[in-house]
């Protein structure tokens, strides 16, 4: 049987670090030692195959130009391997998860990002289970030789999540992922057991494309009682600004303040993207079921159903990217779930 190759790229955070003897301080594990603590990796069927970034970082550094390099590695490498393996910091892994389900279009390979909460380089760690679980899921092939899992996920812990799912929900449990709105993928216990029914599947026949043009003027506006017009107005007249994230009560409320109606509509009417998105976890965007929701409608505030706000950010990010001053194609595409960052009723 043909040995199936999985590429781990790993960029830093936790999970790639190690206790340093002389200092107690936990930094960055070079990687002949990294390899170390993990003399199984590779086996009688599986080719493991480990390629890092120059430079390791915490995840709190993640920026677009990082998505479109990691993007870039995946796609150079793509003809070569069955599945890919993302290590990475677990604050912002729900960002690039998002942000690759979008850059990485008609993807048909598993990309499973991971991480820790202890670094792999302690005695007590979830790194090893992580790291050894998202390998065997990239591997995971049926009788055909067609991926089981063949999207950007998350694997933590024991479950395995759409990447544009999900939102970072503890800074100290090991199960630090959550998706309120979108079931696991899968689940891992002594066996792992895949729910292909939640699966996304893209063309197969179509060709992986790039696509990694990104622009980031990007606001998010949290309502909160007692917020000011000139907050409102401050974010809104940001220079540059050409989309806005509004997060608003419940099923998409917000305050019946004529002001805020109009400056809302200003903004729109000079061609700022406004998507209303709940600040609750669960649930969607119901626009019209309560009163409260109507004038943001009217002012042509778009919904943003029930997606994370990590899924809006970089969905946001890539569509003016890669459509430029084309609003209406924009607009359109907000509306639509692209790889299933969103369920629209
Ligand atoms: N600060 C780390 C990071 O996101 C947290 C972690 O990986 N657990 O890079």
């Amino acid at each position: 049987m043909k040995k199936k190759r999985v590429l781990v790229i790993s960029t830093g955070g936790t999970i790639s670090m190690v206790k340093d003897p002389e200092t107690g301080a936990l930094r960055p594990a070079d990687w002949e030692e990294f390899k170390s603590f993990m003399p199984e990796l590779n086996t009688d069927n599986l080719e493991v195959v480990l390629t890092r970034f120059e430079h390791f970082i915490d995840s709190s550094d993640v920026n677009p130009e990082f998505w479109g390099k990691l993007a870039g590695i995946i796609y150079q490498n793509y003809p070569d391997y069955d599945g890919f393996v993302v290590l990475h910091g677990t604050d912002t892994m729900s960002y690039s998860a998002s942000a690759l389900s979008f850059m990485l279009e008609n993807l048909n390979k598993p990309v499973v990002f991971t991480g820790s909460q202890l670094p792999i380089g302690v005695r007590r760690n979830d790194a090893r289970e992580n790291f050894l679980t998202a390998i065997e899921i990239a591997a995971e092939q049926d009788e055909m030789g067609d991926a089981i899992v063949p999207e950007v996920t998350v694997f933590f812990e024991d479950r395995l999540w759409r990447g544009n799912r999900t939102t970072k929900v503890n800074a100290e449990n090991f199960a630090a992922f959550k998706s309120y709105n979108y079931e696991a993928l899968a689940k891992a216990g002594v066996h792992i057991r895949y729910y292909p029914e939640r699966i996304h599947y893209s063309d197969q026949h179509a060709p992986l494309r790039l696509r990694t043009k990104t622009d980031s003027n990007v606001a998010i506006l949290k309502l909160y009682p007692g917020i000011s017009q000139k907050m409102v107005d401050a974010i809104l007249h940001i220079p540059g600004l050409r989309a806005v994230v509004l997060e608003t009560f419940g099923s998409g409320n917000a305050m019946s303040a004529p002001w805020f109606f109009e400056t809302l509509k200003e903004a729109v009417d000079k061609g700022i993207i406004i998507v209303n998105k709940t600040q609750c976890l669960g649930g969607s965007v119901d626009f019209g079921h309560y009163a409260a929701s109507l004038p943001m409608l009217r002012a042509g505030v778009l919904s943003g159903y029930d997606i994370t706000t990590e899924a809006l950010v970089t969905k946001l990010m890539y569509l003016l990217g890669e459509h430029g001053d084309d609003i209406a194609t924009i607009k359109k595409l907000i509306c639509t779930s692209i790889c299933g960052e969103m369920t629209i009723d």
